[in-house]
């Protein structure tokens, strides 16, 4: 019996403003069935990111799949930390399966360094730029329970909560 499929929390959700705890080796079983649940989930959605915060598990885990030319580059990445950033930033349109239909520019380090342990327990270095600077910042951003939102402009921010906040009570209204 295959188990429910994940669902996303959509902020604001206290679980998606927590700080996660790192992955131990006792959460092995966990996370290797949380794991494929996750990737059905943002494959889904659809999505190119997501972090365990978002499907309500506290835990510092998150994949990643830009698909380039639509073949599926699945990383899974454990406890990523990330390591070096450049002094030269880029500026992005960043959405979030976490605040559906809302999006909004943001500027972070143009290229990033992350270490992390992947699904067979190895350590891994990436470093990025483009968009796959931006996802990796933004799913690690979710670990420590950091929206893109926050990023903003208290104003621009709050603007953006308050338009999610009225969709989603349009939402449920039916
Ligand atoms: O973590 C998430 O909510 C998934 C994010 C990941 C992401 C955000 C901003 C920039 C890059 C990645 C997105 O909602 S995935 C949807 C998406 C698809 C293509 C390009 C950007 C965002
Ligand atoms: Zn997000």
């Amino acid at each position: 019996m295959s188990p429910a499929p994940l669902s996303i929390l959509i902020a604001p959700d206290p679980r998606l403003k927590a700080r996660a705890r790192p992955v131990r080796p006792e959460d092995g079983a966990l996370v290797a069935d949380l794991v494929p649940r996750m990737f059905e989930a943002m494959y889904a959605a659809p999505g190119i990111g997501l972090a365990a915060p978002q499907v309500g598990v506290g835990l510092r885990l998150c994949i990643v799949d830009l698909q380039p030319e639509d073949k599926p580059a699945p990383v899974v990445m454990v406890n990523p930390a990330v390591t070096a950033t450049s002094a030269e930033t880029a500026t992005r349109e960043e959405g979030c399966l976490s605040l559906p239909n809302q999006y909004a520019d943001v500027t972070r380090p143009a290229r990033v360094t992350v270490r992390f342990s992947d699904f067979d327990g190895k350590s891994r270095e990436i470093t990025a730029d483009g968009l796959l600077a931006a996802c990796l910042q933004h799913e690690i951003d979710h670990l420590d329970g950091i929206l893109f939102v926050d990023h903003l402009s208290p104003l621009k921010r709050n603007m953006i909560l308050r338009r999610l906040a009225k969709e989603q009570r349009q939402k449920a209204a039916g």
